[in-house]
């Protein structure tokens, strides 16, 4: 990893600024550092590397784009992009951790908050000393998020919240919950819910095969009272947690791309070394036409994200170019650790090198935040006019 750059066919750097350059950069040491060494032994183990909360707050991967005052970066969202790729070149749980605590908790305190909330949260938050998680999906409601049964009821000073949530990434380590659930009058309401609060439980998802080196959980609802002040005042309905996840799939836009990268790297470095038939494997054509595959199609995600970091910062972007964005980059990361680990021959399999974890990973990453179909769908809704869901 010593010699590692990002693949930059269309010299795309310098569409960058010697800010965006610099966090880049100081993303990338931190990766090699802390998280390259220590990743497939936690993946393995299937563990969470909880000491990584801490050193993700410092060097600022959570909440990049919310004002400094705040606990945040102050950061365009190029420069945030460029962290969640240069995180998921590490590893996609790693990246899942910095998403979800800057795009799924923070920013909707930021953004639907009151000012108490966001002076309670945010700081603890982006400094890392707290973790949150986000709680949307449940057993029975996955990719139709506005049938759930989670519910508050009114009792005086506070709400009574019962239900379950299910697939929670962070849920078993965090200090604090973003939870939506509907109201008396069936309209979807975001708190927050903080552990220790009497019948709140996270209990741990296992036997993943994916993401192993992130924390999935269930958030289960026992007669939680949840004081009306954790209540957010400035949203209501589904387009509360929807606006949240246009910010994380943005993200991930960018992330898959890393993961994508890492895969293609090391394919290329393999094909430049291992010999058979008495010559390089990158000397053969059908090696040639897979790298020329991939770095085809990173070089296009490459541009898509660019340009959608540049309208994302004049608040220009729409959700269904975000959706497009995320839709695209997975699959195409997908596609490259799929065709890299085969380069890699049996070699590909193990832990030795990263691509087998990576394409593990990105089931998950293809799944979450909107399903491959679901992202399908808001495309073809937003070009026909016609809506598939209802
Ligand atoms: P629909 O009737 O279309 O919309 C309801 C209201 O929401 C508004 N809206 C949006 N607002 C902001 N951003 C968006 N992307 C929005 N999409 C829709 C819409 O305008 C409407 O507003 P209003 O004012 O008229 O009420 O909703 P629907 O029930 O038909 O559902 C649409 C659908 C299927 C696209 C949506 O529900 C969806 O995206 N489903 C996928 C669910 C999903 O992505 N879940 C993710 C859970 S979180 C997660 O996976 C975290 S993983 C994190 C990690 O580890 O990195
Ligand atoms: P389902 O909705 O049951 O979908 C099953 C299949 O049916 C999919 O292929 C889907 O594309 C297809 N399908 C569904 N509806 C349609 C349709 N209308 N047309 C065509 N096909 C359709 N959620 C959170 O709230 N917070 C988290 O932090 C979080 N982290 C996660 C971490 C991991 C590791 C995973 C795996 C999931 C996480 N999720 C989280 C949940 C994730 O968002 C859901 O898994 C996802 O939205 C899909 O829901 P589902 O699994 O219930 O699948």
């Amino acid at each position: 990893q010593d010699l590692y750059e990002s693949p930059d066919y269309y010299l795309l750097d310098e569409l960058l600024t010697e800010e965006h350059k610099l966090v880049r950069s100081t993303i990338r040491d931190y990766v090699k550092k802390e998280i390259s060494p220590i990743i497939e032994e936690y993946a393995q183990k299937s563990q969470f590397p909880r000491q990584v909360v801490k050193s993700l707050g410092e060097i600022g991967a959570f909440g990049p784009t919310i004002p400094v005052e705040y606990g945040g970066g102050g950061m365009d969202y190029i420069s945030y992009g460029i962290i969640m790729q240069e995180l998921e070149r590490g590893d996609s749980g790693i990246r899942s951790t910095a998403s979800v605590q800057g795009s799924l908790v923070m920013y909707p305190i930021y953004a639907y908050g009151s000012e108490e909330q966001r002076r309670k949260y945010l700081p603890k938050l982006g400094s890392g000393e707290w973790l949150g998680c986000f709680g949307l999906t449940e057993p029975d409601f996955g990719s139709n998020p506005s049938g759930m049964i989670t519910n508050i009821k009114d009792a005086g000073d506070h709400y009574i919240l019962n239900g379950a949530k299910m697939w929670i990434s962070n849920a078993p380590f965090a200090d604090l919950a973003v939870v939506w659930a509907k109201d008396e009058q069936d309209i979807i309401r975001g708190m927050v819910v903080e552990r220790g609060m009497e019948g709140f439980s996270t209990p741990e998802t296992h036997n993943k095969w994916s993401l192993r080196a992130s924390a999935t959980g269930e958030l289960v609802f026992d007669n939680v009272k949840v004081p009306k002040e954790n209540v957010f005042p400035n949203v209501q309905g589904l387009k509360g947690p929807l606006g949240c996840l246009n910010q994380a799939r943005y993200g991930i836009a960018w992330g898959a791309l890393g993961a994508a990268m890492d895969c293609y790297d090391t394919a290329l470095r393999y094909s430049k070394e291992r010999i058979q038939f008495d010559r390089p494997i990158g000397g053969f054509q059908l090696q040639q036409k897979k790298l020329a595959e991939m770095i085809t199609e990173i070089t296009k995600g490459q541009l898509l994200v660019w340009r959608l970091g540049v309208l994302k910062s004049e608040n220009r972007a729409t959700a269904a170019q975000i959706s497009m964005a995320k839709r695209n980059s997975v699959e195409t990361a997908l596609n490259i650790a799929r065709e890299a680990r085969q380069m890699l021959g049996g070699m590909g399999i193990t832990g030795e090198y990263p691509i087998m974890r990576h394409m593990m990973n990105l089931e998950s990453v293809v799944t979450y935040e909107g399903t491959h179909d679901i992202h399908l769908l808001i495309t073809g809704m937003d070009v026909t006019g016609f809506n598939a869901f209802k």
